[in-house]
């Protein structure tokens, strides 16, 4: 049987052998146990005699308990951080945030998201580099700087950039930012495989990446996008339905879109038939009460936006993105004719389509989300 004494050597070598299980991943819980019941004889037992005597040593030990204990908790940290990083779905999020609402509601739902890992925000259509000003604002604001933003091809369009003064004001401004075709095939090209493009604007570079690379952009996870309608158009939700129109994000690029739809990447489409989730009055007061660095951001944006009623279209690219059920797909033909109608075709499928969503289910995912 051993002394006290052997029980402290054998405890210092527990100790090496815990600190290179550490690095081991949760096989590393084990050891530590073993080191914890290993300190507690030492200063349980009940020849107290004996320990005083090795008190230097057993002293060397409790130190080395609270050290490695504490080790074991960064650890435990780190690799659960490690673990969400590494099963978390890679997206790259393109946006025309800042005139519509909703876009700003669809980032900070995936800077909420643990199970997405955002690799950059590209900006599109209008006023890119405007947009990528207020995404580096939001973003700060946040403390999620990290997160690269890239200034998509600037196009002409009169559309009112209504959050314009929340981006000027500069806050958090980067002094430069990638273009955002460079950035995405460069992201696709480390990544093949395993990145899903959210595209929440029109597809203008989108037609980009497709003419510059096909090969690059097929190499994609997969792509999501708020565009289309199939069975319906714009109108109340509680309403009749209203016949299908050309679409936003379509009709401001239709030769992009066609490209993509014909590009055989995997699509993924939320179209104004499952989108028209209307945030009001009771579901914002709740959100803007909850004084996160987000919501704060929110509204702000919200106020310069200067309506009343957002419609939460763009957000169930990122819920879909999250929990599929909240807007189950369906293969279909889609077909973009010249005037942007997205209608069903007779061939094969090129798309999952979401026709169907249920707003309560959503809401109640978006706002637990957001309140976290
Ligand atoms: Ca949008």
């Amino acid at each position: 049987m051993r002394g006290d004494k052997g029980i402290a050597q054998a405890g210092r070598r527990e100790n090496f052998q815990v600190t290179y299980y550490l690095g081991m991943g949760t096989s590393s819980r084990r050891p530590l146990r073993v080191l914890c019941e290993l300190c507690g004889k030492v200063f349980n037992r009940k020849g107290r005699k004996d320990i005083r005597e090795d008190r230097k040593e057993n002293r060397e030990i409790r130190i080395l308990c609270l050290a490695v204990a504490a080790l074991g908790l960064v650890h435990g940290s780190l690799a659960q951080n490690l673990g969400a990083s590494a099963l978390a779905e890679k997206i790259i999020i393109d946006t025309d945030v800042g005139d519509d609402i909703d876009d700003a509601f669809a980032v900070a739902l995936a800077l909420s998201s643990p199970e997405l890992q955002i690799l950059g925000i590209t900006t599109a259509f209008g006023d890119t580099e405007m947009r990528a000003r207020l995404l580096d604002r939001m973003l700060g604001e946040a403390g999620r700087q990290a997160i690269p933003v890239g200034v998509g091809i600037p196009t002409k369009t009169n559309n009112v950039f209504t959050q314009r003064r929340y981006a000027e004001a500069g806050r958090f401004a980067r002094v430069t930012h990638p273009a955002a075709v460079d950035f995405i095939l460069d992201q696709i090209r480390h990544n093949p495989g395993e990145i899903t493009l959210v595209c929440l604007g029109p597809l203008v570079n989108i037609g980009a990446l497709l003419d510059r690379d096909p090969q690059t952009f097929r190499r994609l996870k997969r792509v999501v996008i708020m565009g289309g309608s199939i069975d319906r158009g714009y109108g109340d939700p509680y309403g009749p339905p209203t016949p299908p129109e050309p679409e936003w994000n379509i009709k401001n690029d239709i030769p992009a879109a066609q490209k993509l739809f014909a590009s055989g990447v995997p699509l993924y489409v939320m179209p104004l038939d499952s989108t028209q989730l209307k945030l009001d009055e009771v579901k914002r007061e709740y959100l803007f009460r909850q004084g996160t660095a987000l919501t704060d951001a929110l509204t702000l944006l919200y106020h310069q936006w200067g309506q009343q009623t957002p419609t939460l279209f763009d957000p169930m690219t990122i819920a879909f993105m999250v929990d599929k059920k909240l807007c189950p797909v369906e293969p279909m033909n889609v077909v973009v004719d010249e005037k942007g109608m997205t209608r069903r075709g007779s061939g094969a499928s090129n798309a999952q389509v979401c026709l169907h969503s249920d707003p309560e289910q959503f809401f109640r995912f978006y706002l637990g989300r957001m309140a976290r």
